[in-house]
């Protein structure tokens, strides 16, 4: 299991303190903001209200509750795996029925797919439609058999660093094991060479520096979701804390 990060913890929960302000300030009209230490652009006021104009083919509000409208992903931080493609190793294991390492070349061999997401900050910032290049987990579900058991997946990334949903998010046709954003590699710091997209739930579930996905019949929560996050965490009914 993870180990204890009491300085990520703390910045995070920084990040969540300047929220309020970051919501003020947004109301307010503000173009520039800073938050966790970096000065950031919001999109127009016009941009978050057309959005929560904007219905999704679910019928959901494009923009959920609580959220703005950023023009670029946001550095969150977390420790940084090793970025090298030549390096990277995915295993895909658990309730399965053959559990498989593949490298990045191996990865890309897969089906690729292409497609525009709208990703949700619990901080309270929104990006979207990044177009947003990878392998769908279903796939990888299927090539490694996953087993009837199989209740929930466990995304593991370096240094620890896990987020669990349940199968059935998991396999929700937008989720993927994601390599490229806008059509380029991912920054170090946005999980390069790899990370989950999960664009439903809150960005916390999309673990970059991606290095397993546990197929388990019993939940485990995550890194966040021990600490204080919800387990589910679902924009829409803004399910952002447990309390
Ligand atoms: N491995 C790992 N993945 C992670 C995190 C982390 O600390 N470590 N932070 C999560 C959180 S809290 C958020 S908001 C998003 C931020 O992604 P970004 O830095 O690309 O905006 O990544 C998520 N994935
Ligand atoms: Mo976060």
């Amino acid at each position: 299991m993870s180990d204890d990060k009491p300085k990520d913890a703390s910045a995070e929960l920084q990040l969540l303190r300047e929220r309020r302000d970051f919501i003020k300030k947004a109301a307010a009209g503000t173009a520039l903001i800073a938050l966790g230490g970096g000065l950031y652009r919001l999109a127009s006021d016009a941009v978050s209200k057309k959005a929560r104009a904007e219905k999704r083919t679910d019928g959901r509000r494009r923009l959920p509750p609580g959220q703005r409208v950023i023009r670029n992903l946001k550095p969150m931080g977390g420790e940084e795996g090793d970025p090298s493609a030549a390096n990277y190793r995915l295993l895909i294991h658990g309730q399965v029925k053959k559990r498989i390492e593949l490298t990045y070349a191996d990865l890309r061999k897969l089906n690729e797919v292409q497609a525009s997401a709208d990703v949700h900050c619990v901080t309270g910032w929104s990006m979207l439609g990044g177009l947003w290049t990878g392998v769908k987990l279903s796939d990888l579900a299927d090539l490694a058999g996953v087993k009837a058991s199989a209740r929930h997946v466990i995304f593991e990334a370096a240094h620890g660093y896990t987020a669990n949903v349940t199968i059935e998010d998991a396999l929700k046709p937008n989720v993927m094991v994601a390599h490229r954003l806008n059509g380029r590699r991912f920054a170090r710091q946005h999980g390069a060479p790899v990370r989950a997209l999960v664009p439903d739930l809150y960005f916390w579930k999309s673990a970059k520096w991606l290095n397993g996905i546990r197929f388990v019949e019993q939940d485990v929560p995550g890194y966040w979701e021990t600490r204080g996050y919800n387990n589910h965490a679902d924009p829409w009914l803004e399910e952002r804390y447990d309390r």
